[in-house]
């Protein structure tokens, strides 16, 4: 290819995979694996494995739950993950009642965001309003890129199955959310990385 274009075409096929359309297979992205990083800006690399307890915490007086998730933590599913998660591969489980804090960063330069959903809601191409008041990142849609982030609290007051999802048109249907299960039987928060033990944080 003539190298003058090349930068556009790439720019082009970029776009393409950021408004692929959750509707038909034949959109879908391409497997995992080094040919399909020329087709998406990579996010910074990150050998580090996830660990559960950089995610979830309890305050000092154990009274709110602190969550952290970050976007583009590694390159699982073209950088639509959190915390190196995607397409409900980890999973949140929260008190029924509980407080939580929830820092938000994105380590792409690609632009995303958190909404807490209705676990369905996460095959739609919007994710709306949040289930719970508060429980999203300012203007979602749009989303936001950078370390700064953004912190965001609510209050988990019914029990049910939810997602941490991105609200950027499109991300959650390709993949950019994990779960959050709230449990009128837990009494303690936990999270499952993949396959992984489930972790608590012990109570100060
Ligand atoms: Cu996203």
């Amino acid at each position: 290819m003539n190298a003058k274009f090349f930068p556009m075409f790439r720019v082009l096929t970029v776009v393409g995979s950021l408004w692929a359309s959750p509707f038909g297979a034949a959109q879908t992205p391409p497997p995992a694996g080094h040919e399909g990083h020329d087709a998406h800006p990579a996010p910074p690399a990150n050998d580090a494995p996830p660990k559960a307890e950089d995610f979830l915490s309890l305050s000092a007086d154990g009274k709110k739950v602190r969550i952290v998730l970050i976007s583009a933590f590694n390159g699982v599913n073209y950088g639509m993950n959190f915390n190196g998660f995607a397409k409900g591969q980890a999973k949140f489980v929260l008190p029924v009642g509980a407080d939580v804090e929830v820092a938000f960063t994105n380590r792409s330069p690609v632009p995303h965001s958190v909404v807490v959903v209705e676990r369905p809601q996460v095959k739609r191409l919007q994710m709306g309003e949040p289930a719970f008041t508060g429980a999203t990142t300012p203007n979602a849609v749009r989303g936001t890129t950078g370390t700064k982030g953004d912190t965001f609290s609510f209050k988990a007051t019914e029990a049910g199955d939810f997602a941490f999802a991105c609200g950027f048109p499109s991300h959650a249907a390709n993949g950019h959310w994990i779960a959050l299960e709230v449990s009128d039987k837990a009494t303690l928060p936990s999270l499952q990385l993949g396959t992984g033990p489930v972790f608590t944080p012990a109570a100060k």
